[in-house]
């Protein structure tokens, strides 16, 4: 190899079907086996090939967390149970007295987790506008070990500024830990623009098909990793060979869904902008979004979360939100079909409702998880859904 010719980086497309995966070596099965198996068989004590029981690892769940680790460009990775395990986990790191920083538009379990959770374990967390360094900086202070963001955030799309925060965090030699749920690796890799920690819920895009629920945590520090495998094990909060194995059959199609997702999204948002009925439209793609410029410069697409306030009282939204054919009525998103909520009664009813509005998050907030289904439909589906609501 000559100067000229420098090692080729994958692209993402052949890394989610690649990256990180190697036929099964005993039998050279295409797609990585479920390991079933709760323990494995060692030639003499404390002598194995590699694993020697589930809860510490399973080959089925190494290779989903070398191939997450490969999409999102960091080293290590750890899968567990759940979204919230997974971030969980990340709290593990910390110690009594430690302050944390989080954005204030986030999801309502991680909310629910760290105010209602760790906060009887002496955290301190203090929930602020992550769109704002200036916020960020005059919370963080000495005591500060972590600063918690999404971006986009949940439920309001809001676009946060991963190298901004990364250069506050380490100001305070705090870690930055983002959640990359509703962007995902093919969309956006905040390791590369300087964050600790990567969290991913699993049971959203990288899934994609509303059949598991699970999480994960990226890195490219080997000592921060290692901490975090003591706390997955120790904690066992892991997911199952089963579940592993669907997330890994899912990321193969992670980068043309998300395409489609985006194109979809972006469509119907674009749409509801010129509708009679609708007062704001929240999508980082639109030029009316507040940080759209900061979305194009960090994101390879504006991804396929859409939010929308309409100019009607509450009880005509919820009844809007119940006319939906093609919408499903329900929590969570990032499946292949489209999902429709209220933030304020659903995803986050346990965030206390003054903070909630504080943050931005009204009553009458709609959030739409825009699947795959042909553009035509979506649209008749919330025109005939608004018609018959109001
Ligand atoms: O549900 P679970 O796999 O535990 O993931 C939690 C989680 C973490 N982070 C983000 C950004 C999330 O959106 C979620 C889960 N969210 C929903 C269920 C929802 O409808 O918003």
């Amino acid at each position: 190899m000559t100067d000229e010719n420098p090692p080729r980086t994958p692209t993402l497309e052949t890394e989610a079907i690649h990256g990180g995966l190697e036929p099964d070596p005993e039998t050279g099965a295409v797609m990585t086996p479920i390991y079933a198996s709760s323990t494995f068989a060692q030639n003499a004590p404390g002598e194995h090939q590699g694993y020697e029981y589930s809860r510490s690892g399973n080959p089925t769940r190494s290779a989903l967390e070398s191939n997450l680790a490969h999409l999102e460009g960091g080293e290590y990775g750890r899968a567990f149970a759940s979204g919230l395990a997974a971030i969980s986990t990340v709290l593990n790191l910390l110690e009594s007295g430690d302050h944390v920083v989080v954005g204030n538009d986030v999801y309502g379990g991680t909310h629910r987790l760290f105010t209602d959770v760790y906060e009887d374990y002496d955290l301190e967390f203090d929930f602020v506008d992550t769109t704002s360094p200036t916020a960020v900086q005059k919370a963080i202070r000495p005591a500060t070990e972590l600063v918690w963001i999404e971006t986009p955030t949940n439920p309001l799309l809001r676009i946060v500024d991963i190298e901004a925060m990364s250069e506050l965090a380490h100001s305070e030699d705090a870690l930055l830990a983002v959640d990359n749920t509703f962007a995902t690796p093919v969309l956006q890799r905040p390791l590369s623009l300087g964050a600790d920690i990567v969290a991913h819920s699993l049971t959203k895009y990288l899934g994609g098909h509303s059949d598991i629920i699970g999480g994960a945590l990226l890195t490219d520090q080997s000592t921060l990793d290692e901490q975090l495998g003591f706390y997955q094990n120790s904690v066992g909060a892991t997911l199952s060979p089963f579940d592993a194995f669907l997330v890994l059959r899912g990321i193969k199609t992670l980068p043309v869904r998300m395409e489609r997702h985006t194109e979809n999204a972006q469509a119907v948002a674009t749409w509801l902008e010129t509708h009679p009925a609708v007062e704001t439209v929240y999508y980082p793609g639109l030029e009316s979004h507040p940080q759209h410029e900061l979305a194009a410069r960090q994101m390879d697409g504006f991804g396929g979360m859409v939010g929308v306030e309409l100019d009607y009282p509450i009880d005509i939204v919820e009844s809007i939100v119940s006319e939906t054919e093609v919408f499903t009525l329900a929590e969570s998103l990032g499946g292949v079909e489209s999902l429709i909520e209220q933030p304020a009664t659903m995803t986050h009813a346990t965030v206390p409702r003054a903070e909630r509005l504080q943050a931005g998050v009204s009553d009458s907030l709609i959030r739409m998880s825009v699947g795959l289904e042909g553009l035509s439909d979506l649209k008749a589906d919330l025109d005939q859904a608004i018609d018959a609501g109001s």
